[in-house]
């Protein structure tokens, strides 16, 4: 099977979108066009597949014995919809994937047929703390979502992360969050 490097959605999407207009501050300063030295953050592509992006995700939780068909597979749904937006950076040195977070587009028919954001699967690696690349993913991601025309964006996450995602404008809602669990 071939993974290639066709990007999971147009890469120019990430270009104009300005952090510092936020009131996120990055210092030094990076932004998604300048991430890092050695580092990219660009759209997943199939081949990001053998260059450790599922190692990533698993700091974050369970990620299940994925082959190289179930991903291609996944990727290639996501990509036909149009409404995924799952954005790595790469350590272009070590030619491997260092953090991750998708940004999803649900579609409504409520205040006049709006969209939604939600942003998931947030996760920086370990070697990689202490280079605002989590702060630079979700302000990214945010910014993308506000471009997208989406009348709100939403999360879920750990208590310990909240102080964290009220820097970019998050906040409690009066609604709680419930869930069913199927399987882990
Ligand atoms: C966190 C993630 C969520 C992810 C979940 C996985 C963020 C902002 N939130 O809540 O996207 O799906 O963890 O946990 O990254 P689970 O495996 O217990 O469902």
């Amino acid at each position: 099977m071939l993974l290639d490097e066709t990007p999971l959605f147009e890469p120019s999407l990430l270009q104009d979108l300005d952090c510092s207009s936020d009131n996120v501050t990055f210092s030094p300063l990076i932004s998604p066009s300048r991430p890092g030295e050695g580092l990219v953050l660009r759209p997943l592509c199939m081949a990001d597949f053998k260059r450790g992006f599922f190692k990533v995700l698993s700091e974050l939780t369970q990620t299940g014995d994925v082959t190289e068909e179930q991903f291609a597979k996944k990727f290639e749904h996501m990509k036909a919809t149009g409404d995924y937006y799952v954005v790595v950076v790469e350590d272009t040195n070590l030619g491997q994937i260092v953090a991750t977070a998708t940004l999803i587009i649900e579609h409504k028919f409520i205040h006049s047929c709006a969209k939604r954001g939600r942003v998931e699967e947030v996760v920086v690696s370990d070697e990689c703390r202490g280079k605002q690349l989590g702060k630079l993913l979700v302000s990214t991601l945010t910014l993308l979502s506000k471009k997208l025309n989406c009348y709100k964006i939403t999360l879920e996450c750990a208590p310990k992360n909240v102080a964290f995602y009220q820097k970019f404008g998050y906040g409690a809602s009066d609604e709680a969050y419930m869930q069913r669990r199927f399987f882990d």
